[in-house]
């Protein structure tokens, strides 16, 4: 049993390594050249996102906080009135600092005894497993490794439950307008009817005051930009300098659209996996997007995906939102 689990989590890992290798060359073979966000957590990268949450201009993690440490009361009970009994199911549960405001409510409500993280990171869920249990007795943690979809399949044949399933921290903000679309689309057809999901979105606002969240005084969000390139060098075999690539973040306010670049200061080649990749100078590289919502989008954004809007939940500035919706 344990050389099995040994022997498959050997093959997890180095499929991932492929699709990152895969992905990186195939990216910067792109007019224009792209990285893709989802591979800024390695363990450094952990790291530096725990920063970022910590920056003063990075206002999204203390929004969703407030929201949660404030109204979770709220939140289970309007999950309550629509489903009388459910397990709370997590995408990208990380350390669970913001589902354990909900986990505390429902134990003390009676109303969900499980919990299943969801996480990509094996450490993230060993970490999860050991340590939950003991602040939130009488909670079943059923920690699951792998990718969103499979993992929320493999969820729903463990267990017949109605579930509610949280997606937290503006991670949807990764995704295109178009591409979140197809994200909750495929979120709803591993759900069935009843079902609810959670979704934390950064709202629009000040443009100046977003600019400033992806662009800290301190240059954490640009190591964590520049970390990527970092990480290339250390797994793909890779040569890029740093020095010689810049942190540039953007926000376009017609399109609500968030988006970091690096640009290469000069022109340059670097070889990656043994293959050249040339850059000219000032060429962009594009890192990640951070799409931010109004109200309107959000709900066009749940009628497209086939899900009913059932609450919105706000911290007191109205900065960011966590929303109800149902299959
Ligand atoms: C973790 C995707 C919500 O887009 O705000 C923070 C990642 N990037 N600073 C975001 C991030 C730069 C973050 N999310």
């Amino acid at each position: 049993m344990r050389a099995a689990q040994a022997f498959q989590h050997n093959t997890i890992v180095e499929k991932q390594q492929l699709t990152f290798e895969k992905d990186v060359l195939a990216g910067l073979q792109l007019q224009p050249k792209r990285l893709y966000s989802k591979y800024f957590y390695d363990a450094k990268g952990d790291a530096l996102f725990q920063q970022i949450m910590h920056c003063p201009e990075y206002y999204l993690t203390r929004c969703e906080m407030d929201i949660l440490r404030g109204q979770s009361e709220k939140i289970v009970q309007a999950v309550r009135r629509h489903a009388p009994g459910f397990d709370l199911v997590e995408l990208g549960a990380g350390d669970a600092s913001k589902s354990f405001f909900l986990l505390k409510e429902m134990l003390r409500m009676g109303v969900t005894d499980t919990y299943f993280p969801i996480d990509i990171s094996p450490n993230i869920i060993t970490q999860l497993q050991q340590s939950l249990p003991a602040k939130l007795p009488g909670l079943q943690v059923q920690g699951l490794n792998g990718e969103y979809m499979e993992m929320l399949q493999a969820a729903g044949q463990i267990t017949a439950q109605q579930k509610l399933v949280m997606f937290m921290g503006s991670s949807i903000g990764n995704f295109t307008p178009a591409e979140a679309v197809q994200f909750c689309t495929r979120l709803r057809q591993q759900l069935r009817p009843g079902d609810l999901v959670l979704i934390g979105f950064d709202l629009r606002k000040n443009p100046q005051t977003i600019l400033d969240a992806y662009n800290d005084k301190g240059g954490i969000t640009r190591a964590f930009n520049l970390n990527l390139l970092e990480r290339i060098n250390r797994e793909l075999d890779g040569n890029f300098d740093i020095s010689q690539f810049e942190h540039y973040p953007t926000y376009d306010p017609v399109s609500g659209a968030c988006k970091s670049f690096l640009i290469s200061k000069r022109e340059q080649a670097v070889e990656i996996a043994g293959q050249t990749v040339r850059f000219g100078a000032n060429e962009p590289v594009y890192m990640e997007i951070s799409q931010k919502y109004d109200m309107e989008e959000i709900n066009e954004l749940a009628s497209r995906s086939g899900f009913r809007p059932v609450e919105f939940f706000y911290d007191s500035k109205r900065w960011f939102t966590d929303v109800l919706w149902q299959c």
